[in-house]
């Protein structure tokens, strides 16, 4: 197997961080540089039409995409530990999690710093400043609803460590581009959930 990804950009970084906590180690890596264009070549759109990464090669020459299908695969092959439920009921709860925290959470940090941050201008362009003021609100508003949900609970999707988790610690890592932490925004279950997941070994990429 080979991944195709990029450094510093959330999406690549929760299979990253997957790997790490499942011990996943020997995949053969080829970088590419965002800014640059890289993932735009006919090469990449080849692997991924719509051009954007990761992307993992399997070995009979298929590509997969999708952060998520590529976890779910790799799970499937490395059962232990398990990250994504250990039966069809647990299954179900943690992808209800997980997709709960990617198209609210992950998804109103990604808009927000793509329309708002100069960096990313190489991958969003135009930048709407309004559509980036709106995300932000969503971004806060999403915060603040896993903090609400972190009072009652230890972990994204409920009594332990899941998928959920790694997806929620990577969009917030990437919303630190435009400086929002939970601690200053004084969601302290966000806050304490965060610096036990920094803890971890994935997480310090
Ligand atoms: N839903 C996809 C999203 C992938 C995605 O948006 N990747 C970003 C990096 S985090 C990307 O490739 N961006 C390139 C671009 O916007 O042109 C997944 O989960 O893998």
């Amino acid at each position: 197997m080979k991944l195709h990804t990029s450094l510093r950009a959330p999406n690549p970084r929760r299979v990253d961080m997957f790997l790490i906590e499942k011990g996943i180690t020997g995949i053969e890596r080829e970088v590419y540089d965002l800014n640059a264009g890289e993932h735009r070549s006919a090469k990449f759109t080849a692997m991924n039409p719509i051009a954007r990464v990761p992307v993992l090669e399997l070995d009979d020459g298929r590509f997969l995409a999708e952060s998520r299908a590529i976890c779910s695969y790799l799970e499937s092959l490395y059962p232990e530990p398990n990250l994504l439920g250990v039966d069809a009921e647990e299954r179900a709860f943690i992808e209800m999690a997980d997709r709960q925290v990617e198209l609210t959470l992950l998804a109103a940090v990604a808009n927000h710093v793509r329309h708002s941050h100069p960096g990313l201008l190489p991958l969003e362009n135009p930048q709407f400043a309004d559509y980036a003021a709106e995300q932000g609100k969503r971004m806060v508003a999403a915060a603040a609803l896993f903090d609400q949900l972190l009072s009652k609970r230890p972990w994204m999707a409920g009594s332990r460590f899941t998928i959920a988790d790694i997806t929620a610690f990577c969009g917030l890592e990437f919303a630190r581009l435009v400086k929002f932490r939970p601690a200053d925004a004084g969601l302290k279950h966000l806050a304490d959930w965060r610096e036990r997941v920094a803890e971890r070994p994935g997480a310090r990429l």
